[in-house]
């Protein structure tokens, strides 16, 4: 079959399927636990919470092995061929580009006899039981035979964003005392950097053969560095019996950036992992067989480690990629070579927002760019399309809905690869506008979920048909979700009509706590009478009728004044918005002070309309916010947005400083969805802000 009409045929009939099989259940996606303290929920489709969803199998060492006996000829793991490198010049910089060549296959039974070679060759290597073993690369097949191979040996993997930086790397490892590294050639050089203060590190396997020849490396080291291949080798002469571990024995300690300090290391269990996978399981329509995974997102991101498990239980492949190198368009690939996604058409993918947006951004410029009819031809297919959505994501499969795919947007799907059937979103929330893009140009449905690495992943999960903005979904069958009363934030699950509190999540998925921090672990973990366990999120949320959860605000962004007054930061932010002048705005409060502050981002357009009126000269705009007369003019519009959202005078920035350039997702203070990321802004504006409170 032509991909182009497979990719749109058979979403189509999964479509139908799904239809059939939610039909007469969109109300109702949740209902109440009984007997639970406050106001609690579980998905209405599951009758208690889901462990496993393979009878007997209880450890991701167990649900591994199961997988490659029942498929053993087909392929797993696929890699692209390296071609060559090259520069290419462009503006007076240069450019690496890559030619990659076509996937190449190991099947479930080759993965597998990797996986048991690696896990003796570990042993024969020197490392002993109860030691820890850091991944720290790129997603790649090493990484997947790596961490399975540990896991067959009760050895826990510690995982640790690349992302952040030096200290963190220490701190983590030094911490979980990992005695073996597994990591690439460009992790070592940054490795060897820090080598004095990791004591711990003993050995070193290094995925890429590259450092062999850097002999400075080889001869300074402390440590003994073996290549991956040698160490399968090694095994393979040597094979040593498994030692499987029990689904209470910790599989992975995932570090994730604090919002404070240094990085937290959360203990989840094969037990964990599993439920969330068997969670996800459930909720994704006629997973199986011939599902293709294009992996691409850090391992240390638990998406990707769920979906990366997952995938093999089903039967599918997965084909690897990096975010560099995803389109024919990427920076990364060579002009007129494929991209990971073309060559691999994909069936499923996970993503964040960022990625989703960028993909967004690029077939907007291209049809920008080609302009005239074929531009004319998009848009009107465009809004055709948006328009019969409008209500549900089904009413996109009249027959015309089917010609303006056939005529405009198959082209679109080609982009990646023409079969996607299904996109997991998580990590952060996706724009409406993004998310009704992909939706309409790529035909796919995007599942959104809401998890923190706390709970595994495991929270809820928004129905594929469900294009509402801002909702979160019904719980995931591995999830139970209850909301907690929070009186100083005025938030109380009782209510009317919508129950409101902190969100908190119990399940079989919440994870054991905080590696060696028994403090924060007691204060954020609490086990109830039942002997259940709960995580507390520090988000707030509130129930919609039908179970579904939203977000509306953020527990930690409540600060407490001086007086004992409680100043939440987002609500007196979204009142203050409303002035014209304002194109962003950040309050600042602390609690040695009486008062609050706020960094103003200025609008232009209104700025410069109101001083040409006023007929004020300036040089620049930057000249004009620092004028004393803009900031009165400012000042007193604030004061009005104030009046009109009813805040009180404590909650009123009592000095602002007002400021020139704008903030995007480009300069890193606000999140791709336009949030702000506070602690980052708070840093670079600190000047500001001390003198703020001083003068
Ligand atoms: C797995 O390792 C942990 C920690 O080293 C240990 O406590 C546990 O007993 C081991 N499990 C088995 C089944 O040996
Ligand atoms: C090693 O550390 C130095 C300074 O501490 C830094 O400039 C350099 O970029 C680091 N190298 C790597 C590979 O991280
Ligand atoms: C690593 O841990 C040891 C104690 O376990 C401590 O003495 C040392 O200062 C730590 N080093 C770093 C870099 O944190
Ligand atoms: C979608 O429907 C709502 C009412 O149901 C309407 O207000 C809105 O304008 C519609 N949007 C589009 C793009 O048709
Ligand atoms: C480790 C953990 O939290 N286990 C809990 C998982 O959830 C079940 C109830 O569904 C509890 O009984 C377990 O204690």
């Amino acid at each position: 079959m032509d991909p182009y009409y497979a990719g749109i045929i058979i979403p189509f009939v999964l479509t139908l399927l799904v239809r059939g099989t939610t039909k007469g259940k969109k109300r109702g996606l949740a209902v109440k636990v009984g007997g639970e303290p406050g106001y609690a929920i579980r998905n209405s489709r599951f009758t208690s919470p889901v462990e496993t969803a393979w009878e007997g199998i209880t450890t991701l060492a167990e649900l591994f092995e199961h997988a490659c006996r029942k498929n053993s000829e087909k392929n797993l793991l696929g890699t692209r061929k390296f071609i060559a490198r090259e520069e290419e010049v462009s503006n007076g910089k240069s450019f690496e580009k890559l030619h990659l060549g076509n996937y190449q296959w190991l099947s479930y039974g080759q993965a597998f006899e990797s996986v048991c070679s690696f896990s003796s060759g570990l042993v024969k290597l020197g490392h002993r039981k109860g030691e820890r073993a850091a991944i720290f690369a790129d997603t790649c097949e090493e990484w997947f035979i790596a961490v399975q191979a540990c896991f067959r040996r009760n050895v826990t993997v510690v995982t640790i964003y690349a992302s952040l930086g030096e200290e963190a790397l220490c701190y983590s490892f030094n911490e979980t005392e990992v005695t073996t590294v597994i990591c690439g050639y460009k992790e070592l050089k940054k490795l060897e950097n820090i080598s004095g203060q990791i004591d711990s590190v003993k050995r070193i396997i290094c995925m890429d053969d590259e450092f062999k020849s850097d002999t400075s490396l080889v001869s300074e080291s402390s440590w003994s560095i073996t290549s991956f291949s040698d160490v399968e080798k090694l095994g393979c002469q040597n094979p040593i019996e498994p030692n499987l571990p029990l689904s209470s024995d910790v599989a992975v300690v995932m570090y994730t950036s604090g919002s404070t300090g240094m990085p937290k290391g959360v203990m989840m269990t094969h037990g964990n992992i599993l439920a969330t996978v068997s969670a996800v399981m459930a909720i994704i329509p006629g997973l199986g067989y011939c599902d293709v995974y294009l992996a691409y997102l850090p391992m240390a991101h638990i998406l990707e480690l769920v979906a990366e498990t997952l995938i093999p239980a089903i039967g599918g492949s997965i084909g690897y990629g990096s975010p560099l190198t995803l389109t024919d368009a990427s920076n990364k690939i060579k002009r007129g070579t494929k991209g990971d996604a073309t060559e691999l058409r994909p069936t499923l993918m996970a993503a964040v927002p960022a990625i989703l947006d960028r993909v967004r951004d690029g077939v907007r410029k291209k049809i920008d760019a080609k302009g005239g009819l074929a531009k004319k031809l998009f848009d009107l297919a465009y809004s055709r399309k948006l328009s019969a959505i409008n209500g549900s994501w089904f009413g996109a499969w009249g027959l015309e809905s089917l010609f303006w795919d056939l005529l405009v947007f198959r082209k679109v799907r080609a982009v990646l690869g023409g079969h996607i059937r299904f996109i997991l979103s998580g990590g952060a929330p996706l724009s409406s506008d993004t998310q009704r893009f992909i939706n309409i140009c790529l035909g796919a449905p995007i599942g959104q979920g809401y998890g923190l690495t706390e709970t595994c992943a495991g929270g809820t999960f928004s129905e594929y048909d469900d294009n509402s903005v801002g909702r979160v979904g019904a719980p995931l069958p591995c999830s139970v979700i209850k909301l907690v009363d929070w009186r100083e934030g005025g938030y109380l699950t009782s209510d009317y009509p919508k129950p409101r509190g902190e969100i908190v999540i119990g399940g079989p998925n919440v994870t054991l706590g905080y590696f060696k921090n028994e403090d924060k672990t007691n204060e954020v973990y609490k086990v109830d009478e039942k002997g259940m366990r709960w995580f507390y999120t520090g988000d707030v949320g509130q129930f919609h009728p039908n179970g579904c959860l939203e977000i509306i605000d953020r527990k930690k962004d409540i600060v407490k004044l001086q007086h004992g007054e409680y100043v939440s930061l987002g609500k007196v932010e979204a009142a203050l918005v409303a002035s014209p002048y304002v194109d962003n705005i950040m309050l600042h409060a602390e609690s040695y002070y009486n008062y609050c502050v706020a960094l103003v981002v200025a609008s232009q357009a209104s700025l410069e309309a109101w001083a040409s009126n006023k007929g004020i000269k300036y040089s620049d705009f930057s000249d004009l916010c620092e004028m004393e007369n803009t900031l009165k003019e400012v000042s007193s519009s604030l004061l009005k947005a104030a009046k009109a959202g009813r805040l009180e005078k404590f909650e009123m920035p009592a000095k602002i400083k007002l400021l020139y350039e704008p903030w995007t997702p480009e300069t890193g203070l606000v999140t791709a969805a336009l949030k702000l990321k506070r602690e980052l802004i708070r840093k670079t504006y600190s000047t500001d802000l001390t003198q703020l409170y001083s003068s």
